[in-house]
């Protein structure tokens, strides 16, 4: 399962793990969300998250700062009337769920903290990782469900540069339903922006990107169509993207991020930060 594993990690930014989780535990995490949906926030609590949006404009709420340790709910721009009230079915209504399913959700915490995910992280020469984030995408069918080209290290930041992505499909990728596109080698150059919490505390932006979106060429990404119940490997300085599902059903992804603590520093500007008197949860020690 892990054979030159990291091999194909360090020269790609990336690597395919096959057949890493059973049809029996995919259904069992797809079925949690679906239990997760039942229990959705009423009208008044609930937040538009929209990923296309290169400004992040929607990211930069309190309610995205305080949803690190939390399980909230992140809704599509334009599933709600201006009541409140959803227009499409509430499975059909959201963007994610995050970000803090590995400790807080029983089934998505014995999936992150099991034997093979420690193995991967062990194969990449994670000494002391620990976990600052994890969440359910759903990629529904329409536009709004792109995400734009980015490096998880503008989210997840260390000196030295530390952040991996294990990235869990839940239904088959493909071109049409939004499988992940990579730029191969981009990890190699370094990390292109940062969002931060903002140094101005007199302005109504909580978070800010250090720069604007740079752009990067479509020709130069490869498309990664991978079967589900397989986890692809995302180091945090490979640039990726997803288009919209294009197909009429939806595409499921549970994913998280580690980074490395020993001789590492976690940026104290990140938005995800340890709540008072706690530390992320350690992905080797549970
Ligand atoms: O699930 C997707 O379509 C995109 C996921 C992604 O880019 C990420 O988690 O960094």
């Amino acid at each position: 399962m892990f054979d030159d594993l990291r091999r194909k990690f360090e020269t790609d930014g990336y690597a395919v793990i096959e057949g890493f989780f059973s049809n029996e535990e995919v259904e069992e995490m797809k079925n949690e969300a679906l239990n997760l949906i039942k229990q959705m926030p009423n009208a008044a609590e609930r937040t538009e998250f929209d990923a296309s949006n290169s400004d992040g404009e929607q990211n930069k709420s309190k309610y995205f700062i305080d949803s690190s340790d939390k399980i909230s709910y992140f809704f599509e721009s334009g599933a709600f009337d201006p009541n409140g009230e959803l227009l499409v079915a509430p499975e059909l209504s959201l963007n994610k769920i995050g970000h803090a399913l590995h400790e807080l959700n029983s089934v998505f915490r014995k999936y992150t903290f099991c034997e093979r995910i420690k193995e991967a992280a062990f194969q990449l020469g994670f000494e002391d990782p620990v976990v600052p984030q994890s969440m359910y995408i759903f990629k529904n069918p329409g536009k709004s469900s792109e995400v734009m080209a980015h490096q998880d290290a503008t989210y997840i930041h260390t000196e030295p540069t530390s952040c991996v992505g294990f990235w869990i499909p839940l239904d088959d990728t493909t071109i049409e339903n939004g499988c992940l596109w990579f730029s191969r080698g981009s990890h190699k150059s370094g990390v292109h922006r940062r969002y931060i919490r903002n140094p101005d505390k007199t302005s109504e932006d909580l978070l800010v990107f250090t720069s604007p979106a740079p752009y990067y060429q479509k020709s130069n990404f490869t498309a990664v169509p991978v079967k589900k119940g397989s986890c692809i490997l995302i180091h945090g300085q490979v640039v990726h993207f997803s288009e919209p599902n294009k197909s009429k059903t939806p595409r499921n992804a549970y994913t998280f991020h580690i980074v490395e603590q020993k001789n590492t520093k976690y940026s104290e500007d990140n938005w995800a930060q340890p709540k008072e008197g706690k530390s992320f949860m350690s992905l080797y020690r549970n």
